[in-house]
C-alpha cells in the first residue's frame, strides 16, 4: 500500500498494511529552516506565499516519512477576509485588535469568496499536491466555529475563555448569530480546499473541552454539524478533533465526520467505546512524552498501539499538536516505531 492509500483505508475503517502516522502541527514549528523563515516574514505575511507554504507543508513528510501531509495555514487565516484584524504574536499566538462583543458587532462580519480573497491558501494546495503527487494525501483543516469564536470574543488565548462562556449563556442571539456565520465561512473555506485538491479534512476544536456535554449539545454541536455534514457530497474523509473532555466524545461523534481525533486524557480503547464502532479513531500519544528518552516514547506509544489493536481505523497520532522543542529525530523513529509495529503480512 502506498501512504496515501493506507491513509485514506484508515478513514474509512478498511484494513491496511500498517498504520497510518501523523501529527497535528508537524509542518512549520520544529524545522529550524521554519524558524528562520519566521525571522523574514511575519506568520500573516508568510501566507501570501505559496511557494514557501507548500516548501514547509512538504518538509515533514520527506524528513519524518509520516503518512500524511497537512496544510500550512492557521485556524486563524479565513478570519481576515471576514473583516477581522488580528496578527500572531510570538510566544503569545493570535491577538484580535477588536474582539466581538455583542450583536451589533456582527455587522464587521464580511461575506466573501474563499477562492478571491484566500487565493494563495488555495494556491499553495495545488502546488503541494504537484510536488506530492499520489506519494502522500494532503489534509486540509479548519477551526471549528466555537473555537473560531473563542478567540473572536476574548482577542486572544486564554485558559478558560470565561467572556465566551458568559456570552453564550447570556447573550444567546449574538451567539447564535456569530456560530451561524463562523459555520458558514468555515463550510464555504474547506469546500474550496477540497475543490483545489485537499483529499480529507480536519475540523480543529481545539478549546471546545472548557464545555460540558448539556453546553455543547446546545451550543456547538449544531454548528459543527453543518460544516461537517456540508462536506459530505465531496467524498473526502472529515476528521473531527477535540481536546479536554473526553464526556464529550458520544457526541462529537455525532458531528459527521467518519474520524474522531481524541487528546491524550483519556485511554484509546475506552475513547473508541465511547465514540462507537462505527467511527475511524485517531490519536493519541501525550506530545509531552516526545521530551522524554525514546525508550519512554516507545513505551507510551506501544501502549496506545496496544489499545487499537485488531480492529481497522486507527489512524496514529499525538493527543495534540507537537511540542516546539521536540527533537525531529524523536519524530523520525516515532513513525518507524509505529509502522514496524503494526506491519501486517500482504493478503494472499
Ligand atoms: O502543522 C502546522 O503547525 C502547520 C499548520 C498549522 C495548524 C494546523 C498552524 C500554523 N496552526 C494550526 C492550527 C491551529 N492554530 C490551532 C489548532 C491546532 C491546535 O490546537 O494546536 C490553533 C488553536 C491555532 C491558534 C494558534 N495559531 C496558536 C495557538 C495559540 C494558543 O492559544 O495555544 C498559535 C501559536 C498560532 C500561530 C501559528 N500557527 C501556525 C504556526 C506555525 C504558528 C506559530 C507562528 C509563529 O511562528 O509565531
Amino acid at each position: 500500500m502506498t501512504p496515501s492509500q493506507r491513509f485514506l483505508a484508515a478513514c474509512r475503517r478498511q484494513p491496511v498494511d500498517r498504520t497510518p502516522v501523523w501529527f497535528m502541527r508537524q509542518a512549520g514549528r520544529i524545522f529550524p529552516e521554519f524558524r528562520a523563515l519566521r525571522r523574514q516574514y511575519g506568520f500573516v505575511e508568510l501566507m501570501q506565499h505559496p511557494d514557501l507554504c507548500a516548501e514547509i507543508t512538504v518538509m515533514p513528510v520527506e524528513r519524518l516519512g509520516v503518512d500524511a501531509a497537512i496544510l500550512f495555514a492557521d485556524i486563524m487565516t479565513p478570519l481576515q477576509p471576514l473583516g477581522v484584524d488580528y496578527r500572531i504574536e510570538p510566544g503569545v499566538g493570535p491577538v484580535v485588535g477588536q474582539p466581538l462583543a455583542a450583536a451589533a458587532d456582527l455587522g464587521r462580519l464580511r461575506r466573501f469568496d474563499p477562492r478571491e480573497e484566500l487565493a494563495p491558501v488555495l494556491e499553495t494546495v495545488r502546488l503541494v499536491r504537484r510536488a506530492l503527487g499520489d506519494r502522500v494525501p494532503l489534509i486540509g483543516f479548519a477551526g471549528a466555529p466555537f473555537t473560531l469564536a473563542c478567540y473572536l470574543i476574548e482577542g486572544r488565548p486564554s485558559r478558560e475563555f470565561h467572556r465566551a462562556r458568559a456570552l453564550m449563556y447570556g447573550d444567546p442571539a449574538f451567539w447564535h448569530g456569530l456560530m451561524e456565520r463562523l459555520a458558514e465561512t468555515v463550510l464555504d473555506y474547506l469546500r474550496a480546499q477540497v475543490e483545489a485538491g485537499v483529499q480529507a479534512v480536519q475540523l480543529f476544536d481545539s478549546w471546545v473541552g472548557g464545555l460540558g456535554p448539556a453546553a455543547y449539545r446546545r451550543f456547538v454541536l449544531p454548528y459543527s454539524r453543518r460544516v461537517l455534514e456540508g462536506l459530505g457530497d465531496l467524498g473526502v474523509p472529515r476528521i473531527h478533533f477535540g481536546t479536554g473532555n473526553a464526556a464529550l466524545l458520544p457526541l462529537m461523534a455525532q458531528a459527521g465526520a467518519e474520524v474522531v481525533g481524541v487528546d491524550w486524557r483519556v485511554d484509546l480503547d475506552r475513547a473508541w467505546e465511547a465514540i462507537g464502532p462505527d467511527k475511524a479513531i485517531q490519536g493519541n500519544l501525550d506530545p509531552a512524552a516526545l521530551l522524554a528518552p525514546f525508550d519512554q516514547v516507545e513505551e507510551q506509544a506501544r501502549d496506545v498501539l496496544r489499545r487499537a489493536a485488531g480492529r481497522p481505523g486507527h489512524i496514529f497520532n499525538l493527543g495534540h499538536g507537537v511540542l516546539p522543542e521536540t527533537p525531529v529525530d524523536h519524530l523520525r523513529r516515532l513513525v518507524e516505531l509505529v509502522h514496524r509495529v503494526t506491519e501486517r503480512p500482504a493478503e494472499p
